[in-house]
Parts: C-alpha cells; structure tokens; sequence
C-alpha cells in the first residue's frame, strides 16, 4: 500500500519537526490505488455492506453542529454521513495500513521498540456536509491510560483542501501539556485568551498525504464545502508499555503491532 520510496523516507526532518511544532507533514506514503480501496472499504461500512461486530460509528448531527451531536446511537442505517468510525482495525484492509513498515518506523522512533494500538478511526465529512470541529487534544481523563500519548498518524484517502476542512493546527501547542484534566474539547475561556490560536496554521493535503499530529496539540477541522467526501483515517499508537487505568469494566488491552 506505501508509495514507491515511501518505506526509505529520511525521518530525521520529520521527526524533528514533530517534536518542535507538534506536527510535520509526510508527504504523499499511500499508493493511489490504496488510498481508492480503503475509501471504497469506508463507504461499504458506513452503508453497510461490510460489518464487524464491535465497530464504532457516531453520525453527523442533525443540524451539522458539534454541539448537537447525539452520543450513544452507534449505527442508524447506511448512510455516507458519518461523522467517525472506530476500530477500524478489525478491517483487514485497514490493519494493513496501521501496521505499514513505514509507521512501524515512525511509531518505534518515537514510542521505542514496543508499539500498541489505542485507536484507528475514519474521519469522514461527506461532500458540502460534515461540521466544524472544535479545537481540541487527544488525551485526558477520558482516554483513561497511566501516561500520556503523544504520536497520531493521519492519513488522507481524498484530497482535502483548505475548503474541504483540512486539519488545522496551532504550532508548538502541545509544549503547553493539556488544556485541562478531563482534555477533549479546549474551553472556550482558553480560546479567547488573543494569542491561544492566532498563529494557527491550515494543513491542505492532497489524497495519499499524511500528517504527524502530536495529542496534545490543539487541533481542529472545518465543513466540508467540496462537492466531494473528505475521508482520512487516524490512528493513535502507543508506547507498549502503557496501561489502562480503567477500573469500572475490564481495563483494556490494547493491540500489540510493532514489537517482538
Ligand atoms: O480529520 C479530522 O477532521 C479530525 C482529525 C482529528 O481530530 C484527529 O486525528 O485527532
């Protein structure tokens, strides 16, 4: 599924781009045809034509307003809007992109040697649809593990100019640590402080285009105004020694990928 070359990529730019600013760009590493089959196995599990017991899905909300998300509905029937799906690893198509050997590099350059899996999802806003998402973190309370994340990948499957609601970002963000415990969504007393995100920087992407996002910098998406899907998948790797700290149900185990 990588690209030509894309396996042999110098990482030390990119890295140390991450590591400085809380993001880099990669540069094209999926093979179009690739980036065509993972987009047609979205739309199969969003109309459901392809289920897994156990996958995660949250549509668009009614008025395509974040605050008017309904939480806990899951599936509502086949439809090309929804907003997320979790655990795309139970997709074979996709587990071959979350253990591709070029993130195994990145993933053992940054967490070491031994890398598990906290999440896979599809980020999807449909043509002329999908909603702003509000500035936020990926860690906190609720992600409910004993230390923090910090590598996401982001990979997209179609282009997503800055009017497809494109990643955005405000640099060096994460050097800050978490906006609060709970972390998510920033408050938007955080947010109105001038310079919170006033250097905030656009990241358009062509399909095939991915993009290191650190967990803790402060990052967002708008509508899409395309007449075209804006699909990308996330995935958040962890070191392998990280532990859930749930207590109410069984903690997690989660996914080993890179390792002995
Ligand atoms: O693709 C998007 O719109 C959002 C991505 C995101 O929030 C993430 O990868 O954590």
């Amino acid at each position: 599924m990588l690209l030509g070359d894309a396996l042999d990529m110098v990482l030390d730019a990119p890295l140390s781009d991450f590591a400085q600013n809380g993001y880099a760009r990669l540069g094209r590493v999926l093979a179009p045809d690739a980036a065509r089959r993972l987009g047609e196995r979205s739309d199969a599990l969003m109309l459901g034509e392809i289920k897994y017991p156990g996958l995660f899905y949250q549509h668009d909300s009614p008025t395509g307003r974040y605050e008017d998300l309904v939480f806990g509905e899951g599936w509502v029937g086949p439809s090309l809007s929804y907003r997320k799906i979790e655990k795309l690893e139970l997709d074979p198509l996709f587990s071959s992109w979350i253990e591709n050997d070029l993130f195994a590099r990145i993933a053992r350059s940054v967490l070491g040697s031994h890398v598990t899996l906290y999440r896979a999802v599809l980020w999807n806003k449909a043509p002329e649809s999908g909603m702003d998402l509000p500035w936020h973190q990926d860690d906190g309370a609720f992600w409910g593990i004993d230390r923090a994340p910090c590598l996401q990948i982001w990979t997209a499957l179609d282009d997503a100019p800055s009017d497809a609601g494109c990643v955005e970002v405000v640099p060096r963000s994460h050097l800050r640590g978490l906006a609060s415990p709970l972390g998510g969504t920033v408050c938007t007393d955080q947010l109105e402080v001038p310079e919170s995100c006033a250097d905030r920087v656009l990241l358009p992407v062509v399909a095939g285009e991915a993009l290191l996002i650190h967990n803790h910098v402060w990052h967002r998406s708008g509508k899409n105004h395309t007449r075209f899907a804006r699909r990308a998948i996330g995935i958040s790797y962890l070191s392998g020694d990280t532990r859930c700290r749930r207590k109410r149900c069984a903690p997690r185990e989660f996914r080993r990928l890179f390792g002995d």
